[in-house]
Parts: C-alpha cells; structure tokens; sequence
C-alpha cells in the first residue's frame, strides 16, 4: 500500500460518505483505513448541523446514510450527561468519531457467566476528544459512552458495518443482558413520527 491509500483525505462530509460508500464495495473492512479516513475530516457543523437533532432526555440516533445497505452511518446527538448503557455491537465494527464537544467511553469486559456477584470489570477509558476516532468491536470487550459535561451537548459520527437494529444491554453491577432494539430518533434529517419507542440503549 502506498502513502496515498494508507492516509486517505477527505474534505466535506459529502466527499467523506461517497469515500466511504467506495470502501464498503468491497466485502473485507479495512479497519485501519476507515480509521485514517474518518480521522482525516475536520468536523464543519455547517455540513451536518442538519441531521443533529436533540432531546432533552436522552441521546438521540439519527441517520445520515444507509451505506448502499454496507453500513449505516449516523449522527449521536448527547444532551449535558447523557449517557448510553453498557452495550455490544452485535458482531459489527464499530466507529466513532467527535464532531462537536467531547465524550467520555468506558470499556468493560465482557461478564463471565450470565449473572455475577462482583459486577463488571472495566478495562479502560477514553476521553474523546474534537475530531477524534474510536473503534470497537465485539472480542474487544463492551463499552458505555458518557457526556461527562453538565453543561455542554456533544456530537458524534457513528459508522456501523453491518447494519444492526438490535444490541445486548448489560447491568453493571450484575452482567446481566438483556436485548435491547435501537431505533433512529431521525432519518435524513426527517423526524421519525409515530415511530417506535426511542431506543433504551
Ligand atoms: N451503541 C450506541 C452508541 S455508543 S457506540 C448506539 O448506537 O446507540
Ligand atoms: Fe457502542
């Protein structure tokens, strides 16, 4: 591979999704190059301030692109100290990046049995920060994401390869799961109405 293919370039969120859309094309994922190319946008609200809606209560899941069925691409919009429970990705990668404010993950392993009395293990956390990347998948543990600000909301571009419309949900104190739909808040910059429960995830 070449300079050029290893540290790919993007300068709108327009170009960023038709380079994505070229990638998936094909059936392998190359994880680090999906990696450099999400890295490689400078977040410009002005691009995608039309898809971010938020709710007072909880974050909000709205989708940006179907990925020609590949991938879903979407924008998490997190209110001051909103934050998500510990979840799986149901076997997709999965790809983060902050476009606005900053977000803090926290990964777990995953629970030895089906219930424990110690709780879950945690064994890492992050603090994302503007622009930055974070991928995971399913053999490198769970994880929660938090909006530690109290005052301030926090944007993120999540990618998911393969699609998935349902995760697990573990209880921290006892690893229990349990299966949890995820839902979209917003399609296209479109309100779903009349929709389903907002995803408790
Ligand atoms: N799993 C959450 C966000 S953290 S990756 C979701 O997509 O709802
Ligand atoms: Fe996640």
């Amino acid at each position: 591979m070449d300079v050029v293919t290893q540290m790919p370039q993007v300068a709108t969120l327009d170009d960023l999704i038709q380079e994505l859309h070229k990638v998936f094309d094909s059936d392998e994922v190359n994880v680090e190059y999906v990696y450099n190319l999400l890295a490689s946008y400078k977040s410009n609200p002005v691009e995608w301030k039309k898809f971010a809606k938020f709710d007072r209560y909880k974050y909000t899941r709205n989708l940006v692109d179907e990925g020609n069925g590949k991938f879903n691409l979407m924008l998490l919009c997190w209110g001051p100290s909103h934050t998500s429970t510990i979840h799986d990705h149901a076997d997709a990668h999965c790809f983060m990046k902050m476009l606005e404010g900053s977000l803090q993950e926290v990964r777990f392993e995953w629970p030895k049995g089906d219930e424990t009395e110690e709780g879950m293990v945690e064994i890492d956390r992050n603090i994302l920060k503007l622009n930055g990347v974070c991928y995971i998948n399913d053999s490198l543990g769970l994880h929660r994401v938090e909006n530690a600000s109290h005052s301030e909301g926090a944007v993120s571009l999540h990618l998911y390869c393969p699609p998935f419309s349902a995760c697990q949900i573990f209880d921290e104190r006892t690893g229990k799961k349990m299966k949890c739909p995820v839902t979209f808040w917003s399609k296209f910059g479109k309100k779903v109405e009349n929709g389903p429960p907002k995803s408790a995830c």
